[in-house]
């Protein structure tokens, strides 16, 4: 267990009712390093059946008891005070992510004070439900009220894994819910050592719990009768047996936040610069393991050969600023684990068929999880690279000609997330975004996440939205009273 001892905030055990506690299971499963692949964690618990109702009791009971009483101020306080401890150990908690799936530690420190300012966000509406009432004209007064659903789950995944947490546990206690939540197989230090804080923070017993295992525990959750809500991230397969587990058990609501393949379109008119920033380094960040990452790019033809060559010296240089992710000048590490790596390289190897290689399509280096930034251009329509989710540092890249005929191109898929437009016609822009089928359209950036707005994807990219007031409304029902006012 001396892998354990390097780090305080590292635990190994569930997180059920304000405790630590043993896993009834025997089942323990380990973390390694992606940078070398040496030994992070060994010995993480993992929850059975009988470690998912214990959570689940103990949401229930916190649900019947204590925490259905506490005032939306009280909630605020303690979510408040939870946002502050996040903070305040971020140096301990980033690093626990960096070591388990390769996150340069500057962007991981990035994400813990992210996952902060979730809670704070989500702390600003404990109070702020409001009803609404309809006046009695046909002698019946309407109220309608706004009721949480009771006992949650959230099931997240590991590129950005204490964000995923909070998205689902901020906005899930922010109304008066409780929560069983399970982080990725793949990073489950971070998010463990998140409940030390919650019971720091006072919440009260059994408001936050936290389970570790991989899609056997997941769909332990998803199948659970007395969960009444689900919240996925992760891919759109798992995502589907999310939805298809919930329907066949109690029907519980679902969220559901899924990959994507966003495009992006460069018209003659951007500023190239700004293109080149946005389809480099902001690709790159997270080494293109992002959901909205725009891994398809529609270059307009006349602008196209200066803005690939352009582009191909950014993903070199990009490739020289690889290094190690604990080093704070790092801005681009290994992908996840050997499962990523192994499928990455699959595709990188599928697109040497399917497209023109401009550059990269190599491991980098001899050790660890390195992948070459890599740029393909005019994969065929029907191309693996250009049809996939990669989730790497792999843009497939087309040129085009007109407008209408690079709009159809870039809905041309199954996802909807995210889209990009470089232009600098807002009218053009505007026009461009009203026709793009995507939960977000990005003008002259990317990558970006307002905690006020819904995220969230059309199509196969998702069901529903998380952040912003479509984000708290998840986690309510309606409920209508009606009054006859003639008695
Ligand atoms: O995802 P999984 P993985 C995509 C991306 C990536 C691919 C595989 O393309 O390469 O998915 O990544 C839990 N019932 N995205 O393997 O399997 C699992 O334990 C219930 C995009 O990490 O979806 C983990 O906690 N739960 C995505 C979570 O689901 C199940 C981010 C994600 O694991 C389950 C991640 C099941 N049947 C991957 N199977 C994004 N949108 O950013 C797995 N899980």
């Amino acid at each position: 267990m001396a892998a354990n001892r390097t780090n305080s905030f590292i635990q190994t055990k569930l997180f059920i009712n304000n405790e630590y506690v043993d896993a009834k299971s025997s089942e323990t499963l380990s973390v390694y390093n992606p940078d070398d692949e040496s030994l992070v964690a060994e010995g993480i618990q993992v929850a059975g059946e009988a470690d998912v109702d214990a959570a689940v009791d103990a949401a229930a009971a916190a649900f019947k008891g204590p925490w259905s009483k506490w005032t939306g101020v009280q909630r605020a306080a303690v979510m408040q005070k939870m946002a502050d401890l996040i903070e305040k150990h971020a140096n301990e908690i980033a690093p626990l992510e960096t070591k388990a799936m390769g996150m340069p530690l500057n962007v991981a420190l990035f994400c813990v004070k992210m996952t902060a300012d979730i809670f704070r966000y989500y702390a600003g509406w404990t109070d702020k439900i409001a009803g609404e009432q309809f006046p009695a004209d046909d002698g019946v007064y309407k109220i309608v009220q706004y009721e949480p659903l009771g006992v949650c789950a959230g099931i997240g995944a590991w590129n950005a894994s204490t964000l995923f947490f909070a998205f689902k546990t901020a906005a899930a206690v922010a109304t008066g819910n409780t929560t069983i939540y399970k982080g990725s197989e793949k990073s489950p230090l971070g998010v463990l050592a998140l409940g030390a804080l919650a019971k720091e923070a006072g919440f009260p017993p059994g408001v936050v719990n936290i389970v570790t295992g991989d899609g056997r525990t997941g769909a332990m959750l998803a199948s659970h009768m007395k969960i009444n809500k689900i919240s996925f991230t992760g891919s759109a397969f798992a995502g589907k047996k999310v939805q298809e587990l919930s329907a066949k058990s109690n029907l519980k609501r679902v969220t559901l936040e899924l990959g994507g393949k966003s495009p992006s379109i460069i018209f003659e008119d951007a500023d190239i610069e700004n293109a080149l920033t946005h389809h480099s380094s902001n690709f790159l960040f997270n080494t293109g393991q992002a959901c909205i990452a725009s891994s398809r790019t529609f270059v307009h033809e006349s602008i196209a050969p200066k803005f690939i060559e352009a582009l191909k010296v950014r993903f070199e240089t990009a490739s020289n600023g690889i290094g190690v992710p604990m080093e704070p000048t790092t801005f681009f590490g290994p992908l996840a684990d050997k499962k990523q790596f192994d499928r990455v390289m699959e595709f990188l190897e599928i697109g040497k068929k399917e497209a023109e290689l401009i550059t990269g399509g190599q491991r980098k280096g001899t050790k660890g999880f390195y992948v070459q930034p890599t740029i393909f251009l005019n994969p065929a329509e029907d191309a693996r690279i250009y049809r996939e989710e990669i989730f790497g540092p792999v843009i497939a890249l087309k040129t085009f000609k007109t407008e209408d005929e690079v709009v159809e191109m870039a809905n041309d898929t199954s996802y909807g997330l995210s889209s990009c437009v470089f232009t600098t016609s807002i009218s053009r822009a505007l026009r461009v975004a009203s026709k793009l089928e995507a939960g977000a359209v990005n003008i002259n950036t990317s990558h970006v996440f307002g905690l006020g707005v819904p995220f969230g994807g059309k199509k196969q990219s998702g069901l529903g939205r998380e952040a912003g007031r479509a984000g708290i409304m998840a986690y309510l029902e309606s409920k209508t009273v009606l009054i006859n006012m003639a008695v």
